[in-house]
């Protein structure tokens, strides 16, 4: 485990062609992948139960306006129709709750179907509940709301002007929070101290999250032991449980949240949105199973939209080229209310990664949370920590162009290079090595000859540049009291429970909750290693309530790092009891057993050994165990790391820009990643490819934009660029290995890495290209060709 890959591209194994003892580490081939490819998988739209009726949901045309009244005669008349709710029939408490608290923090109320007032396009009115789904959506049409519209404003920095309309108000402005972090008089004093000072305004622009399966649920109620069952598009059906349970009074206990296949998330689907709560609600109601689907124009207009920042930040420098401090003041979009991980994005998932991977003696941060007239903000892939690593590495590439140095020089000078290193933003970094996948990818690139290349095609009046993006993020957050303190209203641990079935075959059970990630390969990875039993031995269940003792979920990339570990813990408590037992029937003291590759023999006589599955049998026959020991072979653990893990790497893009269109031509794009040690390279490579292709999305294509209305006008995939293969280079991928101390497995994450990196490979590239201080992205033709003509900021 964890050896350096040395060329571009893992190849797959098939896990027949792998040795037991090298399972860990191997890159076999996804065992989930035949049922997603052959459409064998059940996503939450393809269940049918008896007697189900459709749901479809009245949402607001307008981003703000109060509500002077809703008339449901003529849809409920419809022939099919069984049922108009409006927020008069919700007898329950009905508010959306947030899941994360800050001490300046303005808490509102969110209630599933709006009262008197719609705060965003797409805020739910009412739900219609028919036999047929095209009559429930036919329905919607004839539900007459009596609007009386207000202003809107979907600009942070606009909201937060005293002549905007003001959106809750009971907060008085729509400042949701003003958070800090750092020191500001250590800072300001690094600015007096400075030589140079560099300063940008930066957009990070708001993105809407585009997973395959748009968000559904179906459930069902059985009145008689009143036990509540919802199927869910979910990452973490735990925590939806017990959100759930309160916003509709059911008891928790007595409400199981299942997710079936779920054909991607990207964070939009860890957050308690009203819509499955109201699908629960009709399913009680009626006594009748319910389904809910969205509709892709639905997704667009309320999956919780990501980033969102505008940010003016100072960097103060010596002449030496050190970095002396960093100043970032950033003014963070909400939404129209805060949504369930909302407070903790711009701030604790920001502020504590502005550090990077450079030693910066003095570093402040603040940040203003605005409510705006758009769907509630929240965590979509990398959450806070593509927005810190865009902040960082522009103004990098700003700072090593004001001092005339080379960027990857400028980077290394000011690299952090012992560890475990304290920022002056809170966090301590575990473990790293960033001169290793500087290097490694200067290699890749021919760092030297690519700079003289494109000093040559500058003279031939072509624009090449290079963008370096040397990104830090931290995964798996913990421990959960340390969450607790800054505010989190949940744990961070995770559970795992790994069961011996007499006949010598394993399921783990994982509160992760899998959506596209490759979990049931690298799972069982872990406990066949573990165990030392065959991996196709070795079964991996995630995401139902019933089947799992607890758990958080799959987001944040903490899978591997806090759900393996947890498997990992399990696995070992579960070799312990087998060992005594192994002991006994081996007529050996317990501390003379050795454990190998499945086999505990006697130290010293290793004829005398009993596999473990046949231990699992005795334990099970339960005919010969030591006194006072339990029959059965399963543990569990509830995982609490004491850390985050912080992986990192270099990325680079190298672009040709046409100054007469604006077009950009992605030559190369290189990864270099260090993510700790690696389960499966071939999956780890999956993820880095699927983030680079987001983190291009945003760099180049994608944005929400919306008009002076509030109305979105980028709600479709029409208007919308969701970048496609022929939008993508080809990546070239590489890796280091730096293993964090913090979890038994020596893992950091992986699963929004290429995102947080991407974007400002690209940006620094093409400002490289044209030898502008900035372009703010999308980086859209006209954008581009605009700086290439004028030479300076677009
Ligand atoms: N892994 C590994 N070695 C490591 C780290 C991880 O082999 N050192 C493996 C893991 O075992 C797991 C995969 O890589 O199979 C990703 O692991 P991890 O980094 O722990 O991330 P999570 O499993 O927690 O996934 C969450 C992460 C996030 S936050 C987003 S957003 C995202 C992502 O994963 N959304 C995805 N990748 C996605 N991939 C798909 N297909 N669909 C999404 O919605």
């Amino acid at each position: 485990m964890g050896a350096e890959s040395e060329d571009s591209g893992v190849q797959s194994l098939d896990p027949d062609d792998v040795d037991a003892a090298d399972i860990l580490g191997s890159a076999i081939e996804r065992r989930e992948d035949p049922a997603l490819l052959t459409g064998d998988a059940e996503y939450t739209d393809d269940i049918e139960l008896p007697q189900m009726v459709h749901m479809a949901i009245k949402r607001s045309q307008h981003a703000h306006a109060r509500i002077d009244g809703i008339d449901t005669e003529a849809a409920e008349s419809m022939d099919g129709v069984l049922d108009v709710l409006t927020a008069e029939d919700v007898d329950v408490p009905g508010n959306v709750p947030t899941g994360w608290l800050l001490d300046s923090l303005e808490q509102v109320e969110h209630p599933i179907l709006a009262t008197d007032r719609v705060r965003y396009q797409g805020d739910a009115l009412a739900v219609v509940v028919a036999e047929e789904r095209y009559v429930a959506h036919d329905a919607l049409d004839q539900i007459d709301v009596n609007y009386d519209r207000l202003g809107a404003v979907t600009d942070p920095d606009e909201a937060l002007s005293d002549d905007a309309p003001v959106i809750h108000d009971d907060a008085g402005d729509n400042t949701a929070f003003d958070w800090e972090i750092g020191d500001a008089e250590k800072t300001d004093a690094a600015f007096e101290d400075a030589d140079h000072v560099v300063d940008l305004d930066l957009e990070n622009q708001l993105l809407i999250p585009n997973a395959m399966e748009p968000r559904a649920a179906v459930a069902e109620y059985n009145p008689s032991n009143e036990e509540l069952e919802v199927h869910m598009t979910s990452q973490n059906p735990h925590l939806h449980r017990l959100l759930m349970s309160g916003v509709i009074d059911h008891p928790e206990h007595k409400l199981r949240v299942r997710a079936p296949d779920v054909g991607g998330g990207f964070g939009s689907k860890i957050h308690h949105y009203a819509d499955e709560a109201l699908v629960a609600l009709a399913a009680k109601r009626h006594e009748r199973p319910v389904k809910w689907t969205a509709r892709r124009t639905e997704t667009y207009l309320t999956d919780a939209p990501g980033r969102g920042h505008q940010t003016h930040a100072e960097m103060a420098l010596s002449d030496d080229g050190d970095i002396l401090g960093f100043r970032v003041d950033t003014r963070a979009n909400l939404g129209a209310y805060l949504s369930t991980f909302a407070p903790a994005v711009p701030t604790y998932l920001y502020g504590t990664l502005l550090s990077g991977q450079y030693d910066i003696p003095a570093i402040h941060c603040s940040v203003e949370g605005a409510f705006t007239n758009v769907p509630p903000v929240d965590a979509y892939r990398g959450a806070g920590r593509p927005e810190a690593s865009f902040v960082v590495e522009r103004m990098v590439h700003l700072a090593a162009k004001e001092l005339d140095m080379d960027p990857a020089e400028f980077r290394r000078h000011n690299f952090v290079q012992e560890f475990p290193y304290q920022t002056e933003v809170a966090v301590e970094y575990d473990s790293g090595d960033y001169e290793k996948t500087l290097d490694r990818a200067l290699d890749h690139l021919d760092y030297d000859a690519l700079r003289e290349r494109q000093a040559e095609a500058r003279e031939e009046g072509r624009y090449i540049g290079v963008g370096l993006s040397a990104y830090i993020e931290a995964c798996g957050l913990a421990p959960s009291e340390l969450a607790g303190q800054l505010g989190a209203q949940a744990g961070l641990w995770e559970s795992g429970l790994v069961r011996f079935h007499p006949s010598g075959k394993v399921t783990a059970y994982c509160g992760t909750s899998g959506h596209g990630q490759g979990h049931d390969t690298t799972y069982a990875q872990i406990v066949a290693n573990e165990l030392g039993v065959e991996y196709e031995d070795v079964d991996v269940v995630e995401g139902d309530t019933d089947e799992i003792p607890q758990g958080m979920g799959t987001y944040g990339s903490r899978s591997a790092a806090v759900g393996g570990s947890a498997l990992v813990k399990s696995s070992q408590k579960l070799v312990e009891k087998a060992r005594q037992i192994a002991a006994h029937q081996l007529e050996a003291s317990p501390e003379d057993i050795e454990f190998e590759n499945g086999d505990f023999s006697v130290a010293g006589a290793p004829d005398r050994s009993m596999h473990i599955t046949e231990i699992a049998t005795e334990a099970y026959l339960a005919h010969d165990m030591p006194d006072d020991m339990e029959p059965g072979l399963e543990a569990t653990s509830f995982y609490d790391p004491d850390n985050f893990v912080f992986p990192f790497g270099l990325h680079a893009a190298v672009v040709e820009v046409d100054p007469e269109t604006g077009d950009i031509d992605i030559e190369r794009y290189v990864a270099v990643d260090d993510v700790g040690n690696q389960i499966n390279p071939k999956i780890v490579e999956g993820q880095i490819h699927g983030g680079v292709a987001q983190g291009i999305g945003q760099a180049l294509y994608e944005g929400a934009e919306f008009d002076s209305n509030g109305q979105l006008v980028t709600g479709s995939m029409q208007d919308y660029t969701v970048p496609k293969a022929e939008h993508i280079p080809e990546m070239e991928t590489d890796s280091t290995c730096t293993p964090s101390p913090v979890n038994p497995l020596g893992v950091k994450g992986v699963g929004e890495a290429g995102t947080i990196a991407a974007p400002q490979a690209v940006v620094n590239a093409v400002c490289d290209a044209l030898d502008v201080d900035h372009i703010d992205m999308p980086l859209k033709a006209e954008k581009v060709w605009r700086a290439a003509t004028d030479g300076g900021e677009s």
